[in-house]
């Protein structure tokens, strides 16, 4: 199941304090201060790539800590600054602080500050002068305080896959990306979207199947459709097998009309899919009813590249 949203607790590094320390050896006993600063804390930040399941991984743990800076040390010697952690979130993913504020990481590789490091605080012998040469003065370094985050993936796939159920979406995406999903030969296969990835850099986002009277809570309803208004293009699958391949049209057209007037007016390639299936002849004849200029089928590459690079095309 894809986790697509989440919500963690984050910490950056607790500056290191500064130590009081005075230097003295068999020849000078009274060396003076030398009491080093505390190393400053490690950042936390969010960084944005391409691997959408990422956000699974907060399912266990769920407190996300950079490292502290470690104290002062003797003979001036500042304490090492923690490290900061980088932690992966998809490419997507908006990112809201308990106040209400937020960012979105909508670029893989983007790096964004989510809680700074505390500042390490002084030693004692900053604080030495010609009147106080036994300064007993430190600082302690900067503590910091939780964060609660809420994180939000965003799919932000340019092409949404849509038909019936069984219609051979899923197919369709595992043959267009890398995905590896689910297929099989009866309704309702897919439960929950799909993401993949196609090899020219986009995604392409499969919904479970929708059926007259989903945008009324009919099936697995429209819940799922959120995920692809943000797409530039829609694949509205329709099978050769169909026995009415008008009405399947006009049915999911419909839903989505219900949905919203936005989706509905997307740009939308029409597919005859499981061209296998039927002769030629009457593959022309399906196209021509519901005005398909494409058809596939996933034993024919061909067809699949000529989808491929119409998509290509079609993105901006
Ligand atoms: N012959 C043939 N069968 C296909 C083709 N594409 C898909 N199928 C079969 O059609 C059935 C349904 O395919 P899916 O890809 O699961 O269909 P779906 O639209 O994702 O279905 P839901 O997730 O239930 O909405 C499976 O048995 C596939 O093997 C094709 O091009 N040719
Ligand atoms: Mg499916």
């Amino acid at each position: 199941m894809l986790t697509d949203e989440i919500h963690i607790t984050i910490k950056a590094g607790d500056g290191g304090d500064g130590i009081v320390h005075f230097y003295h050896d068999a020849f000078r006993p009274k060396g003076g201060p030398d009491g080093g600063d505390g190393g400053n804390g490690g950042d936390v930040y969010l960084q944005a790539v391409s691997d959408i399941t990422k956000l699974g991984q907060f399912r266990h743990t769920k407190v996300y800590k950079a490292e502290s800076g470690q104290a002062g040390g003797r003979n001036k010697r500042s304490g090492k600054n923690g490290q900061d952690l980088v932690i992966q979130v998809p490419v997507g993913t908006i990112a809201t602080y308990d106040n209400g504020t937020s960012v979105e990481l909508d670029k893989v590789g983007q790096k964004q500050l989510m809680a700074r490091g505390g500042q390490g605080g002084r030693g004692n012998f900053v604080f030495r002068s010609s009147t106080n040469q036994t300064p007993q003065e430190f600082e302690e370094g900067t503590k910091t305080q939780e964060k609660k985050l809420f994180l939000q993936l965003k799919l932000i796939a340019q092409v949404g896959l849509i038909g019936l159920p069984n219609a051979g979406k899923t197919s369709l995406l595992n043959e267009l990306t890398s995905a590896n999903a689910r297929v099989a030969n009866y309704s309702f296969t897919t439960l929950e979207p799909n993401l993949g990835f196609a090899k020219a850099g986009y995604i392409i986002a499969d919904i479970p199947g929708l059926i007259e009277g989903a945008a009324t809570g009919k099936g697995l309803g429209i819940k799922f459709l959120k995920h692809i208004e943000r797409t530039q293009i829609l694949v509205h699958c329709i099978s050769a097998e169909s026995q009415d391949p008008l009405k399947d049209y006009q049915t999911i057209h419909q839903e989505i009309s219900n949905y919203s007037s936005v989706l509905a007016k997307k740009k939308e390639i029409i597919v005859v899919t499981k061209s296998d299936t039927v002769d030629s002849k009457k593959l022309k004849e399906i196209q021509k009813i519901i005005k398909s200029k494409t058809a596939t089928s996933i034993i024919d590459d061909d067809s699949i590249k000529k989808l491929s690079n119409l998509l290509t095309k079609s993105l901006d």
